[in-house]
């Protein structure tokens, strides 16, 4: 019928790169953008039918993150604002590798039928598109809308140029019926923030604050990091990198800095000793850092691990003022669980110290998808990748008590200490992006918390002292021939290997090290971690060619 006449037609224009085989990985499907017509289009369809099985906006993003200029990619956001459900992967690997537009047409006739997606009585459905800065993106998004408006119904809606977590928290609150439009994000923000700040007990904060040096890895962040600047009092930022000169991630951004450990370009000498931050080409990761004199560009790196470490001491602070109910006795407290979610790429000195603080650690294997899952298990969940993405979720029901806590009339005066630790705890909810990691809403929670607590970046970076660390990477005919479990810190394929580390291992003092996959290129990583940074490039080089 109609519908299928369409999809053949439209699909035909759009025919797949030969020999090609992509996966929806990690992060949805990165290639070198030339490629990459065929497979937008198609995820378009998914996108479109994604909308109408939900009967919610659905987000499709264009972006390749940190990954170089010339390559480009794109996800899906599901009607939470989370990533896609990892129930539809194996569907849109099918639909990105199918040979022609007979089976293409073919294929989704079967998942329609299979997943009872109501194609037949006319439907409306949403999708909110976004792209980042990359040159190719706006051809992309083109091919988007067309597979977009090859599904009968389907509306697209182009957003423009955006961040990655801005499209989430679009989507996720567009289907909570609410205004999301990009100021609104802007005002939620610097609203929110200010109200942290408001909210810095007397006297315990640095009235002065140097300025904030933020790169923004000549992307998006950068960009945006000027607009919100104007919305925004109390900080004193500067951007560098900001896109009007530089190539995007080239030699500049978080992923760069976190793992070369070296200052971005774009920064002065004059710089060294400063508060600076680094975000990702799309603006989902942060790291801090600051750079150390005449040392040829090396840096002190406060990366995700310890701005994890910073969020769960104030968060565990607020709690326990709440939970303080001496002379209060006709309050209740809320037993909230409080869960801190890392990966086995967490520094082994931030486990130790969360776990110091008497916090629930729990691991995951690498990518949001699976830490967001485990952190929505607690009433605050904290999650973050030693590279720079995370954020806090809080639970409905927590924040329902909140609610109740900040106004509620009590006997010893309002604005009492435990009034305040609940307004604070919903400021932080709304600051924080409750869809993903957001590099902007990360830094002015940083940013708010380093006031509160009148912390300098060195007094931060003190919290513990990373143990010295090592990542390598070793190209692999089939890295799908490595297989780990207990959240990639076993190899439990090829045989005899796990045994063969754990042998290497146990030569270090305070030596981890574990192997996996890449989840984005076609490498098995190697992470080790000793006393010594002798200690662990030796472990890293070792372990490495068992791999090889
Ligand atoms: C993707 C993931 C990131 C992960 C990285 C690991 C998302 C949104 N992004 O960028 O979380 O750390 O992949 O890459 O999930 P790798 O598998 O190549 O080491
Ligand atoms: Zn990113």
């Amino acid at each position: 019928e109609k519908q299928r006449s369409i999809l053949l037609d439209s699909s035909s224009r759009f025919p797949p790169p030969p020999g090609v085989k992509l996966s929806y990985g990690t992060a949805g499907f990165r290639a070198d953008a030339t490629i990459l017509q065929s497979t937008v289009f198609r995820v378009g369809i998914l996108a479109a039918l994604r909308s109408l099985k939900t009967q919610s906006v659905i987000g499709l993003m264009i972006t390749a993150s940190h990954n170089k200029v010339s390559d480009n990619g794109v996800k899906i956001a599901d009607p939470s604002g989370g990533m896609l459900t990892q129930a539809w992967e194996p569907f849109a690997d099918a639909l990105a590798n199918v040979p022609d537009s007979l089976h293409l047409v073919q294929l989704v006739d079967d998942f329609v039928m299979k997943e009872n997606i109501p194609l037949e009585v006319v439907q409306s459905a949403v999708i909110l598109l976004g792209r980042d800065t990359r040159p190719s993106g706006e051809s992309l998004l083109e091919a988007a809308k067309q597979g977009i408006s090859s599904i009968v119904g389907a509306v697209a809606v182009d957003m423009g140029v955006l961040t990655t977590p801005q499209l989430h928290w679009m989507v996720r609150f567009r289907n909570k019926g609410m205004k999301a439009t990009e100021m609104d994000y802007f005002n939620q923000l610097s609203n929110s923030f200010r109200c942290l700040i408001d909210l810095i007990p007397p006297g315990s904060s640095v009235n002065v604050m140097d300025k904030l040096i933020v790169d923004g890895a000549n992307g998006v962040g950068g960009e945006k990091l000027q607009v919100l600047k104007k919305v925004l009092h109390g900080l004193d930022i500067q951007i560098r990198n900001s896109g009007k000169e530089g190539v995007l991630n080239d030699e500049v951004g978080a992923d760069y800095v976190q793992k070369e450990k070296v200052v971005p370009r774009g920064f002065a000498p004059a710089d060294a000793g400063m508060r600076c931050a680094s975000l990702d080409g799309d603006a989902d990761r942060l790291v801090y850092f600051s750079a150390i004199q005449n040392s040829n560009n090396r840096i002190r790196l406060v990366d995700g691990d310890k701005i994890l470490s910073l969020f769960a001491l104030f968060i565990k602070e607020q709690l326990s003022i709440l939970n303080d109910n001496e002379g209060d006795r006709e309050t209740n407290s809320y037993p909230a669980t409080l869960g801190v979610v890392q990966t086995a790429y967490a520094n082994g000195a931030s486990t130790d110290y969360l776990k110091h603080l008497g916090l629930e650690v729990v691991f995951t294997p690498t990518g949001v998808k699976y830490l967001h899952e485990k952190a929505a298990e607690y009433d605050i969940g904290i999650y973050f990748e030693a590279n720079g993405h995370g954020t806090i979720l809080l639970s409905e029901g927590l924040l329902q008590w909140l609610d109740g806590r900040s106004s509620e009339p009590s006997l010893t005066s309002k604005g009492s200490e435990q009034q305040k630790a609940a307004l604070r705890l919903l400021a932080v909810s709304k600051l924080i992006n409750p869809a993903v990691g957001d590099a902007l809403s990360g830094l002015l929670l940083v940013e708010a918390i380093l006031q509160h607590m009148g912390w300098s970046i060195h007094r931060w970076n003190e919290l513990y002292h990373d143990l010295p660390s090592r990542q390598l990477k070793v190209k692999v005919v089939e890295r799908s021939a490595v297989v780990t479990a207990n959240a990639e810190t076993v190899v439990v394929r090829p045989l005899g290997i796990q045994e063969a580390i754990n042998a290497e291992t146990a030569k270090y003092p305070r030596g981890r090290c574990f192997v996996r996959p890449s989840g984005t290129e076609d490498v098995v990583r190697v992470y080790a971690e000793a006393s010594t940074e002798e200690a662990a490039d030796n472990l890293a080089n070792s372990v490495a060619q068992l791999v090889d």
